[in-house]
């Protein structure tokens, strides 16, 4: 029986301001939420999202007042065990909510993988991977400063795949970045920008035809997330790569884009997607599609981000890597022991459930009060 949910907000300093055309981060604020079950077993979900309201249509406060005021009523008392029978329950009853409903399914599959003594990965289906490639986001807004990051990160053998983000700036200026950073790297890294939806598609048009000149690999959401139209329009004149990220939210947005060949890649998020099984879908729509996988993130903490991998190490091809290095931009761990960073990719955790256990004495301390 789901006997108690509870939701937390933690306000974490980012360790050097993260500069994306929608916002800028000095903090991140992680929403957490644990489920407690009857037979003593507890799980933990993640529903973080990116600049309050800058970034998607749900905030961390909104995301907290609805678990409490509409989503934990619903399904308190229900068998906990019974994870997709009290998921089918949530997603018809309540509209919208996609972070709120990833979080408590991963919370659920949290806690029943600790009962059957399972990794998550294997309630999903079962892992073809340990390790993950990380890419690392370059977003300092300095194109020295940016250099110097991955050349440090090349060196610490922590990543080789590069994302900028841009969009910000004029074009020109933009473009000029990230070809200084492409040139400083060669081949000794894979390069890539991620405009989150601020260019104009006329704009794209420029940008990209010099991106693709320049070697940059993948052009991540040019366009806003609504013009599909245009998205569409740009993966059929270039050969660099582009991929969907804000245009996705869930299968049913999979579904249309694939149908129309609307873009080359798809980011995978479990919470833009409202959770572990429709992120599921969503890849699983792009495969039958030809269309190259990606796993993303809302720079989630240990929780979230462990939920992804348990999800990318079921994907049977994962072309574009994984950007799972959330935990990573934070001055705070919230985990006891930290996710495993090593030779340019992430640990799947081998552990029951997440295989992640999160410091409660800690998190009791920093949550906003
Ligand atoms: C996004 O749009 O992809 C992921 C990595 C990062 O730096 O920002 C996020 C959001
Ligand atoms: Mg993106």
């Amino acid at each position: 029986m789901i006997r108690e949910i509870e939701t937390t907000l933690v306000d974490v300093p980012t360790i050097r301001p993260h500069k994306l055309s929608v916002a800028t981060m000095n903090t991140q604020t992680l929403v957490l939420v644990r489920v407690l079950c009857d037979d003593g077993i507890e799980g933990w979900g993640e529903a973080t999202t990116i600049g309050g309201l800058n970034y998607g249509e749900e905030s961390p406060e909104s995301i907290k007042a609805n678990v409490d005021a509409h989503i934990a009523p619903l399904i308190l008392g229900m068998h906990a065990a019974g994870v997709a029978a009290v998921m089918h329950k949530l997603r018809k009853t309540i509209q919208g909510n996609r972070f709120a409903k990833c979080a408590i399914e991963t919370a659920l599959l949290d806690a029943h993988g600790q009962r059957l003594g399972l990794p998550l990965s294997e309630l999903l289906g079962g892992r073809v991977r340990d390790t993950l490639p990380v890419a690392w986001t370059l977003a300092s807004g300095d194109t020295a400063k940016d250099i110097l990051e991955a050349e440090t990160m090349l060196e610490r053998r922590r990543h080789r795949i590069f994302k900028l983000k841009i969009g910000a700036r004029s074009l020109q200026q933009d473009v000029e970045h990230v070809l200084a950073i492409k040139r400083a790297l060669g081949d000794r890294a894979s390069v890539r920008v991620d405009v989150n939806g601020a260019w104009s598609e006329l704009e794209a048009v420029r940008g990209i035809a010099q991106l693709e000149e320049g070697g940059i690999d993948l052009v991540e959401q040019p366009v806003a997330a609504a013009n599909r139209a245009a998205l569409r329009r740009l993966a059929a004149r270039f050969d660099v790569a582009v991929m969907a990220d804000e245009a996705l939210h869930g299968p049913f947005d999979a579904f249309e884009i694939a149908r129309n060949d609307g873009a080359d890649v798809f980011a995978v998020k479990i919470a833009q997607s409202g959770g572990l099984f429709p992120a599921q879908q969503v890849a699983t729509v792009a495969q039958l599609a030809g269309i190259g996988l990606y796993g993303g993130t809302m720079l989630e903490g240990g929780v979230g981000t462990a939920a992804t991998a348990h999800l990318c190490s079921t994907f049977p091809s994962l072309a574009w890597d994984t950007e799972l290095f959330g935990p990573l931009l934070l001055t705070e761990e919230v985990l006891e022991e930290p996710l495993v960073y090593r030779d340019f990719g992430l640990q799947v955790p081998s552990r029951p459930g997440l295989g992640v256990r999160v410091d409660a004495a800690k998190l009791r301390r920093m949550r906003r009060k």
